[in-house]
């Protein structure tokens, strides 16, 4: 009878510890969780992790994305609202609303803050580019550049930390972007390069804010060593002629195939920028993982085929990335977006078609892959 008693005991004890061990496994299933772990906090010895929002996410304290947002990221720029055409659509008009209220969420809990972008091709109005119906001028065009540079970056002063001063300023065939800017202000200085207007653009974002960390940032750098070779030897004689060019932003928007190897070789090119100013720092601006490898134009997949693999490539990318942060040369790692429900890779480049590139499913739940990440860094 005793031995029954001790023997239900025992079986009673077992069984209590089981179920608390379960639970203590059970990982929270949403995103905004007060439970759950915090992407950034976890990577606070490697480098900050940030993300791509728009001001919808930040018009109410309450929601889930906000809380999302504010838990797991500590750096954050804007999707689309910095840019020439929203906050300078009209000469004599400038937009700060949606850039004055991330700036005051920034404030509030401390965040890095990035400011996208200030010379683009792209997302550009023609007003810069036109005088009176014709083509501006060298003179009038530099003019224009320097008030929009000067205006936005001072009333950001101390406050923006780090801007895309220029933004996708080579082409795919590994020379300069033929731009507006490129065509119109040409060889300005007569010096025989036409790195003109970028040079102005960042003596100009320098002289606003001395403080502020100046990046120039381009796409397919990680997975093109000609692009990477290129930007190297351009940034590189802008450095040894004063420009001040802080850093490479890499934008990174990379498939489930890509090369990882090979980006690491790449970074390194980028990184040995250092020699000249050993300040000089790489970013991660733009990052997603399209489910789809490069020139799959299938309309759809079905994400859980392929999930083990995507898993599989954030894993060797993050531990890539931390490689890079240890060696001192990477400092910042910026998601394009935060959950699979709002990323410009839906539709894009196949219009109509899903995409699954984050760690975050579009319910806000956290994908397998943000457990895998997530665990990383404790295990090195
Ligand atoms: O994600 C942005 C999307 O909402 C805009 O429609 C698009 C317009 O060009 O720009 C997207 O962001 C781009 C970023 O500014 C620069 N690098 C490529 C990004 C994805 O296209």
């Amino acid at each position: 009878m005793k031995t029954k008693r001790i023997l239900s005991a025992v079986l009673a004890v077992i069984m209590i510890m089981t179920v608390m061990t379960a639970c203590g496994e059970a990982k929270p299933e949403y995103a905004y969780d007060d439970e759950a772990p915090s992407l950034c906090e976890a990577y606070a010895d490697y480098f900050n992790i940030g993300a791509a929002i728009n001001s919808w996410d930040l018009t109410d304290e309450t929601t889930d994305r906000f809380k999302l947002i504010n838990k797991h990221f500590n750096t954050f720029v804007m999707e689309n609202e910095t840019k020439p055409d929203q906050i300078h659509p009209k000469e004599d008009t400038y937009n700060f609303d949606a850039t004055d209220k991330f700036v005051e969420f920034g404030e509030k809990y401390g965040k890095t803050l990035r400011g996208h972008t200030l010379v683009w091709h792209s997302q550009v109005p023609n007003w810069f580019f036109e005088d009176n119906g014709e083509q501006a001028s060298a003179d009038l065009l530099v003019e224009r550049m320097k008030e929009h540079i000067t205006t936005v970056v001072s009333r950001y002063k101390g406050k923006i930390d780090t801007w895309d001063v220029c933004n996708e300023v080579l082409d795919d065939s590994y020379g300069l972007r033929l731009s507006n800017w490129l065509k119109i202000i040409k060889d300005y200085d007569g010096d025989g390069d036409r790195y003109d207007f970028i040079e102005i653009a960042f003596r100009t974002a320098h002289e606003a804010d001395p403080d502020a960390r100046l990046i120039i940032n381009d796409y397919s750098l990680e997975s093109s060593t000609d692009k990477a070779i290129t930007m190297y030897n351009m940034v590189k004689k802008m450095l040894e002629e004063g420009v001040p060019v802080d850093g490479v932003g890499l934008q990174m928007h990379v498939g489930i195939d890509m090369d990882v190897e090979k980006a690491r070789e790449n970074m390194k090119i980028l990184a040995r920028l250092k020699e000249i100013n050993p300040d000089f720092v790489l970013e991660v601006t733009e990052l997603d993982m399209s489910c789809y490898g490069w020139g799959n134009n299938d309309l759809n997949i079905d994400f859980k085929s392929i999930e083990k693999e995507f898993n599989a490539k954030y894993v060797e990318l993050f531990n890539m990335l931390m490689d890079l942060s240890e060696e001192g040369v990477l400092d910042s790692v910026v998601f394009w977006g935060f959950n699979d429900g709002n990323t410009w890779l839906n539709g894009f480049p196949v219009e109509g078609r899903t995409n699954y590139p984050f760690l975050i499913d579009a319910d806000l739940k956290f994908k397998s892959a943000f457990w895998k990440v997530i665990d990383l860094p404790e295990k090195r």
